[in-house]
């Protein structure tokens, strides 16, 4: 029988048809974003399910091996060790690390166990790494953590300006309305180091020295000052702080930028002119800017032009934050940050922590308050003792964390490690349990996509009878730890009607939402308070959110990125996707049709390789003072010179050896986009192996 659920990818989480008779899935016809078409990714999503690592069982590590156990045994194994935990070092002592992959009920359910469940203060996920410099910024600029408007909004933009986002690759389907876009006339104009296929539908491309798009946003800002291209009406009714923006503006100007972020005044001069002029006009971005340590600033500084010319609040304006994961969004918003309650309530702020408490049957000083380890940090604190076990929920950080030796060595440490996951992750391989939990097909709930509207998940049948949806496996936790009448759930629709409790007043507030009407396939967007409606696609066209209804402008000096070239590291490093690979890339490496491209490649420019002595698909090692990681050069004229480029997707050339933890910007961003590097050839090696019955023997 056909189920029609959501994509497992991309936070744009087109609608499919899956026939499991059927060798793919298909788009639904009306699909909000795709029409009723979906990219190669959704299409072979069912092969998912036949995923080489599937994880079949509950399994416990037992001497080094894996062992299948029943799900009874394995949650009351499991929990028994928590507790025995909790009673020698303190509730504190374990950590809860969350997820943006995981339904809304899901995640919610992540953020009750920890902090009434288990009772930690500790808990973050992964999301931190994706969306924690675009969220603080367009909270404290406009009020709320969404995009000001829905997608759709780009058939009628005249000006799009995208900084550091290859949605071609990483959210296709958005890509044909800007290829209309530009049909009709719409100019595109693109920031990006790399010549990408986001770059090659612009009509201005800015190959910007990577790590300075703050002071190109400041350049923007003071040619439109200077130029009187500001929208002095709006900025004197809607806005608050600009005095200081014009103020700090003067010492940008594009003739002062253009060396250091190596593109020409004129050039940046036009993009300014371009955009205030619009009529309309979208600024769209995506990780590239943001996963620095200066992220947030530059979102803001980016936000101040949108506010200063007024592009905001009117049909095909706006800005629009790309959320990445699945369920980046509801994710983000579900209580699993370390300072947050369901709904975006602050977990400081008494009468937050007062509804939740009441809405949870305890009194709110029995809520913890906020933690001390964010999703990167956390790994410091596992080898210095102050963790002692870790459940991981939908996340696979042996991969995606910075610096991975260090997360790898903090794993090894951890008296328990449990994992949720369907798949036995590089992550998994350092825990004590497994529990094969939700994932496509297993997953139930709904998910909150990249325009904030909420979409029904559905299960359908899978081949790991085994399997369980996240949502009862936590909830089993729940019931073993304390509290256990607040994890009684039958079923999923329950917990979403919690939900509604939970966030009702709060930013994010889904109480006016009605689960029968999502699940016959209305649309609802959040911020939804009233029963009846269905909430806010298009928002700011009266006011802001924030006190006043006023939008503010944030002052933040550009800054370069922390690691700077030298004669040691005289080569920028960036990182990013692939169109064909997902994140730490285990789902899409057992998808035959998507694994074709392999994760083991470095891009160079070729005159670069040239004067490096590198040849194409040669072996090279890249060093910097943290780490070195090998590498298949291969050549790429459409990079920069100065620049290679190596995606984040997997276990065989993973930047992240070489990326830094312990720099983490204001908002716990890790600088995950850049790092400088020195590159050499390396002799393809020789390698010695051992067959297994003691005989090496050499291979090349
Ligand atoms: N195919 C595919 N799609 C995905 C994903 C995936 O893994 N694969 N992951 C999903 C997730 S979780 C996310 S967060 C999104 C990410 O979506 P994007 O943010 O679009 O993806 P990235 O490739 O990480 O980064 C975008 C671009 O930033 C550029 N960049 C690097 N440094 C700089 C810089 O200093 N300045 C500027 N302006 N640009 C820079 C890179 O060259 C890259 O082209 O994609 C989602 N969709
Ligand atoms: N150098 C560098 N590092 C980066 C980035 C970068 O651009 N450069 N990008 C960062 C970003 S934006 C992100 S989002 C992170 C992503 O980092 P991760 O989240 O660690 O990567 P994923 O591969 O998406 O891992 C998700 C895991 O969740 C599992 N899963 C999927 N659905 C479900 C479900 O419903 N339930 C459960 N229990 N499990 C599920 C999958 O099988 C997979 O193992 O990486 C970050 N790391
Ligand atoms: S665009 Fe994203 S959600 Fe849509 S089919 Fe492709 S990967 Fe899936
Ligand atoms: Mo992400």
């Amino acid at each position: 029988m056909a189920v029609q659920t959501p994509c497992p990818f991309c936070a744009i989480q087109c609608g499919l048809t899956i026939d499991l008779s059927a060798s793919a899935a298909r788009p639904i016809p009306n699909d909000p974003i795709g029409a009723g078409h979906i990219c190669r990714k959704g299409r072979v999503s069912q092969e998912l399910l036949d995923h080489p690592l599937r994880v079949k069982a509950p399994l416990h590590r037992i001497n080094g091996q894996w062992q299948a156990e029943s799900w009874d045994t394995a949650l009351d194994q499991a929990t028994e060790e928590l507790k025995s935990i909790q009673q020698r070092y303190g509730s504190n002592s374990i950590y809860v690390y969350g997820s943006g992959a995981l339904t809304n009920e899901a995640a919610y359910l992540t953020g009750k166990l920890a902090r009434l469940g288990i009772g930690t203060q500790e808990i973050d996920y992964n999301g931190r790494f994706c969306m924690a410099s675009a969220a603080r910024a367009y909270v404290q600029q406009f009020g709320l953590d969404r995009p000001t408007t829905v997608i759709d909004d780009i058939n009628f933009s005249d000006v799009l300006l995208i900084a550091g986002s290859n949605l071609a690759d990483a959210h296709p389907m958005i890509l044909p309305k800007i290829q209309r876009a530009r049909k009709r006339g719409a100019k595109i104009i693109v920031v990006d180091p790399r010549k990408t296929p986001m770059s090659r539908v612009a009509d201005w491309h800015l190959a910007i020295r990577p790590g300075t798009d703050s002071y190109l946003a400041w350049a923007l800002l003071s040619t439109v000052i200077e130029e009187d291209l500001i929208n002095q009406q709006f900025i004197s009714e809607w806005t608050e702080n600009f005095t200081q923006v014009e103020e700090m503006s003067l010492s940008y100007r594009p003739e002062l930028v253009a060396p250091l972020i190596d593109i020409d005044a004129e050039t940046i001069r036009t993009v300014a002119r371009l955009f205030a002029r619009g009529p309309r006009s979208m600024f769209l971005h995506g990780r590239g800017i943001e996963q620095y340590h200066n992220g947030r600033q530059t979102v803001s500084s980016f936000l101040n032009l949108v506010i200063a010319t007024g592009q905001v609040g009117r049909i095909g304006t706006g800005a629009i934050m790309l959320t990445g994961q699945a369920n980046g969004q509801g994710g983000r918003e579900m209580g699993q940050k370390l300072d947050q309650l369901p709904g975006g309530r602050s977990i400081e702020d008494p009468h937050d922590r007062a509804h939740v408490a009441a809405l949870w049957g305890v009194e709110p000083e029995k809520l913890p308050h906020k933690g001390n380890y964010s999703a990167s940090e956390v790994f410091d604190a596992i080898t210095d003792g102050s963790i002692r076990a870790m459940i991981v929920i939908g996340a696979n950080p042996a991969i995606s964390a910075p610096n991975t030796a260090r997360v790898r060595h903090a794993l090894s440490q951890l008296e328990t490690l449990i994992v949720l996951d369907p798949l036995h992750t590089e992550t998994a391989q350092s825990a004590h349990w497994i529990f094969p939990s939700g994932g496509f097909g297993v997953s139930e709930g709904t998910i909150t996509n990249i325009e904030a509207r909420v979409i029904p998940v559905r299960s359908f049948e899978v081949p790991s009878e085994h399997a369980k949806p996240d949502w009862w496996v936590i909830s089993q936790l729940g019931q073993r730890l304390s509290h256990s009448d607040q994890f009684q759930y039958s079923s999923v629709n329950e917990i979403f009607n919690e939900i509604r409790w939970a966030t009702r007043g709060a930013a994010a507030d889904y109480f006016g939402m009605s689960r029968q009407a999502i699940e016959a396939g209305e649309k609802f967007y959040w911020p939804c308070p009233l029963p009846g409606t269905h909430g806010t696609q298009r928002l700011y066209s009266q006011k802001f959110s924030r006190p006043r209804g006023r939008a503010q402008f944030l002052v933040d000096p550009p800054r370069a990125p922390l690691d700077t070239v030298s004669s040691q590291h005289p080569w920028h490093l960036i990182t990013g996707r692939t169109w064909s690979h997902y994140n730490s890339g285990i789902q899409t490496q057992g998808i035959e049709a998507l694994n074709k491209h392999s994760t083991q490649f470095m891009n160079i420019h070729p005159l670069t390789a040239q004067h490096l002595n590198i040849c194409d698909n040669g072996p090279v090692r890249i060093t910097n003072h943290r780490g070195q990681l090998e590498a298949i050069a291969h050549f790429d004229s459409s990079l920069r010179k100065d620049t290679i480029f190596v995606s984040m997707h997997g276990a065989d050339a993973n930047p992240n050896h070489l990326i830094a933890s312990d720099l983490l910007s204001e908002v716990k961003m890790p600088e995950f986009k850049h790092t400088t590097v020195s590159i050499v050839p390396i002799s393809p090696q020789i390698v010695l192996e051992e067959d297994g019955h003691g005989i090496l023997s050499y291979h090349d």
